[in-house]
């Protein structure tokens, strides 16, 4: 005689022990499986004699139904505590910071902020962007410029130079943008009002200088441009790029091969404990140069100079730069360190415009 009843309170008692559906469904096995302890039970009903099984059929089947009751009963809990588990362990904790999307995290790098700043500047006073190859030549970057061939700046030193050609002509790195105002001098009908930024090339390395820099070039042609407009212009721009409401500037005589006469810009500044102010104190800050379009570009780039004059000015990205943003070192700007990067550069999506603030 089979002790169901005990059978039962052992396999109910297991099913309560069970701590997952794992173990509860080795329970569930052990005892309906194919070859669990009830099934064998079922399976000795066919050998009883008919009065024996009346009273063993129903008992076994009873036990059999209890058991898959409490099997059922608990999984279900068994369910909705690992799902309260799950949903603990998942919960998102909404009083945590969000985190930046990469957008927000990228930062513009300095240079290029000022060049889009320049951009802004300059296009609301009605100039176009003109850009050109890193890779000149010799006639561009030079010749056509009113350098002469015994110019120290064609010097080895300073050009960056390619192999000459079996012809004789070399290439170079463009020492400075103005091969840009040549090429859309020769391209162009007056009026020209053109602004070029862009990288430019010296064989130098210092702490003012590096053999990779940036310049932002300007040119006006027009009938009777003269130094008053380029003076003008120079002004607005100061003003714009600093965020001052008036500048001091001093014109000092000075000497470039493509430009007479040529002229040397100072602004006014105030210097204290490292930092500097413009528009204010008793100091200058030499900060760009231009002059009036020699005659000779002008015809070496196919316009009379009788009939058109121009002016163009010229500076160093870096420079304004690094005056604007308090940056001591100009290699700085090229050591690609993104701890820098992401304390002196923009945010993204910042555009500089005249209106919104330049640099707010
Ligand atoms: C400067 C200073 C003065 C200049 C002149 C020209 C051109 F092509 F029109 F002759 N382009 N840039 C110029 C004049 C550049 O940079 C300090």
């Amino acid at each position: 005689m089979t002790d169901t009843a005990g059978l039962e309170k052992q396999i109910l008692a297991e099913i309560a022990g069970a701590g997952d559906e794992a173990a509860l469904e080795a329970v569930r096995v052990a005892a309906l499986g194919r070859n669990g302890s009830i099934t064998a039970l079922l399976k000795t009903l066919g050998a009883l004699p008919p009065e024996e099984r009346k009273i063993q059929g129903p008992l076994i089947n009873g036990l059999k139904d209890s058991l898959n009751a409490a099997l059922a009963a608990r999984r279900d809990s068994l369910k909705s505590a690992a799902l309260e588990a799950r949903l603990n362990a998942e919960s998102v904790d909404v009083t945590l910071p969000v985190r930046e999307a990469p957008f927000e995290v990228g930062r513009v790098h300095p240079i290029t902020q000022v060049m889009d700043e320049l951009t802004a500047i300059f296009a609301d006073m009605g100039f176009a962007i003109a850009e050109g190859p890193d890779i000149e030549t010799d006639d561009y970057n030079f010749t056509k410029l009113n350098f002469p061939e015994d110019h120290p700046a064609r010097d080895m030193q300073a050009t960056f130079f390619f192999n000459p050609k079996p012809d004789g002509t070399r290439l170079l790195l463009r020492t400075h943008t103005s091969p840009v105002q040549v090429r859309t001098m020769l391209t162009q009908k007056p009026p020209i009002r053109v602004i070029v930024p862009g990288r430019t090339y010296r064989s130098d390395w210092d702490q003012t200088h590096t053999p990779m820099f940036h310049q932002v070039e300007g040119l006006v042609i027009d009938k009777g441009s003269h130094l008053g407009h380029l003076k003008w212009i120079l002004e607005e721009f100061l003003k714009a790029f600093f965020e001052i409401d008036r500048v001091g500037m001093r014109f000092r005589p000075s000497f470039f091969p493509f430009t007479e006469p040529s002229l040397e810009v100072d602004i006014q500044c105030r210097r204290d404990k490292g930092e500097i102010r413009f528009g204010e104190g008793s100091d200058w800050l030499e900060i760009l140069g231009c002059g009036m379009v020699h005659p000779n570009v002008l015809k070496n780039c196919g316009l009379d100079p009788d009939e058109y004059q121009g002016f163009a000015w010229g500076m160093g990205i870096e420079r304004i730069a690094a005056l604007k943003y308090g940056i001591s070192d100009v290699r700085q700007f090229f050591e690609a360190d993104v701890r820098w990067l992401a304390h002196y550069g923009f945010r993204p999506l910042d555009f500089p415009t005249l209106a919104g603030g330049l640099s707010s």
